[in-house]
């Protein structure tokens, strides 16, 4: 196995999905005040950094954005200077761990000569191989050809939405979904983004291509719904199609720190939750027939809100799922959830269940550290604590077939520490990960090809192919 060793602190930050960097605070962040000169000057005086001032040009600029998405969080994982908290509980001695599956496997770069900003997703259209879509958070969705030696050239832009986005630490375009028909009788691609709509809110809108699928039209959005944010941070946003064709959607508690509005637990908004909706049978969207609030259908939530259980709801009881999938296989929904002070955790989302925050996080009682009420609470599939990263990042169950020994297992990573684990996909609660690789990337998502093959996205702008050491 090829180990990479860290020799820096860009990956220790949380870019996308961390921290109490909320809009009541925005004004004072430190990360407001950077300068490119006073990056400059850490570059220039870092001991750390003098091996990268030889980098390229491009390469520098990649390292600029990394420290300040890194200066703009750090002061968001100690978080609050408003909300008094309690030291995070002591973890554990580990679990001793499983033993050695023989997974070896190392990354390789891939599309190294085609620039990417921030990129959050890395997507390919139904039945089409051929092309590559990157979701660049600032709101702009990038394609290129499936070719090694694609090149900037070979790039052009699928949808640019950066005007109406908001963008910067967790916010910013965070998800797209393909209609499942996409390319067959239909050219409706969907996109999950936060807007300024007198505080941070989310939103998922319906586009379309007029042209046989080059580009998608960007003067008619047609709103889906939308979830106002009580804070800037925690804003999920993935969205995806399942395998019933419904459309789902995974959103954070809101924001801040231990979840002020209890929304994790409150059923009656959209934060917290996955949701789950039908976009082909009504204008917005119908309530499939089986989700546990369905009753209430003639009350959809779709400003967020309601005065009864929203019948989007899919299941609940979530602080910030950050990437997650669904197996091509089993069909079965595998999610990433940040943590906060202590545990990250990998989730199984099935219906009707609580994952437990802001009662637990991880498999774990928050502050008082025992005895709360697990009643009705569903664990972690694993979790893993501070140790070993900051912001879990949910990847895919390995389909493939280039890495034999991967197959049938959940690959998934951190932002923070860059590792990378995987769990066999039938693991039970309570499973240890096997850690497969230390990387030095700042690790924002997973992508998956139409042959079921990884990558690994990093967030300072390259894709890596993870392959197979025998
Ligand atoms: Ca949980």
């Amino acid at each position: 196995m090829r180990q990479k060793t860290r020799t820096g602190d860009l990956g220790n930050m949380s870019t996308v999905n961390h921290g109490g960097w909320s809009r009541h605070r925005q004004v004072s962040h430190p990360g407001d005040t950077v300068t490119a000169a006073s990056i400059d000057a850490m570059l220039q005086t870092s001991p750390m950094r003098q091996g990268q001032l030889m980098l390229s040009r491009f390469n520098v600029c990649r390292t600029v954005a990394l420290l300040l998405a890194m200066l703009l969080m750090s002061s968001c994982r100690g978080g609050s200077t408003t909300v008094a908290s309690s030291p995070p509980p002591p973890s554990p001695p580990p679990p001793p761990p499983p033993p050695p599956s023989g997974i070896t496997i190392s990354t390789e770069p891939v599309f190294d000569q085609v620039t990417l900003q921030q990129p959050v997703a890395l997507v390919q259209a139904p039945g089409d191989s051929s092309r590559w879509f990157v979701v660049e958070q600032q709101g702009i969705v990038r394609v290129f050809p499936n070719q090694a030696n694609a090149t900037d050239n070979d790039t052009s832009i699928f949808i640019d939405v950066s005007t109406r986005v908001q963008s910067g630490g967790e916010r910013g375009l965070l998800g797209l979904a393909f209609h499942p028909d996409f390319g067959n009788g239909n050219f409706e691609v969907f996109l999950s983004y936060t807007r300024n709509n007198g505080g941070t809110e989310s939103v998922i809108s319906r586009f379309r291509s007029i042209d046989n699928g080059l580009t998608l039209d960007p003067t008619m959005e047609d709103i889906v719904l939308t979830i106002p944010q009580d804070f800037g941070n925690h804003n999920g946003g993935q969205i995806e199609f399942g395998p019933d064709g419904n459309l789902y959607a995974g959103w954070g508690d809101g924001g801040d720190r231990d979840d002020p509005n209890n929304r994790g637990q409150d059923t009656t908004n959209l934060l917290g939750t996955f949701i789950r909706i039908d976009v082909d049978s009504a204008i917005p969207y119908a309530i499939p027939a089986g989700n546990p609030f369905a009753a209430n259908a003639a009350t959809p939530c779709t400003q967020g809100f309601g005065g009864a259980d929203c019948p989007e709801i899919f299941a609940h009881g979530m602080r910030n799922p950050w990437r997650w999938s669904f197996d091509r296989t089993t069909g079965d929904l595998w999610a990433g959830d940040v943590g906060q002070d202590a545990w990250e955790e990998i989730d199984k989302i099935e219906i009707g269940n609580n994952y437990g925050w802001k009662i637990r996080e991880g498999a774990n009682c928050r502050p008082p550290t025992s005895g709360c009420s697990t009643a009705g609470l569903t664990d972690p599939i694993t979790e893993y604590g501070r140790g070993l990263g900051q912001s879990v990042t949910g990847g895919y169950v390995y389909r493939g077939t280039a890495i034999p020994e991967l197959q049938g297992s959940y690959v998934y990573g951190d932002f923070g520490s860059g590792r990378i684990w995987a769990i066999p996909a039938t693991s039970q609660q309570g499973v240890v990960g096997e850690e497969l690789l230390i990387t030095v990337f700042g690790i924002s998502a997973f992508a998956e090809d139409s042959n079921g093959e990884l990558y690994v996205i990093d967030y300072g702008g390259s894709v890596h192919r993870i392959v197979d050491v025998p």
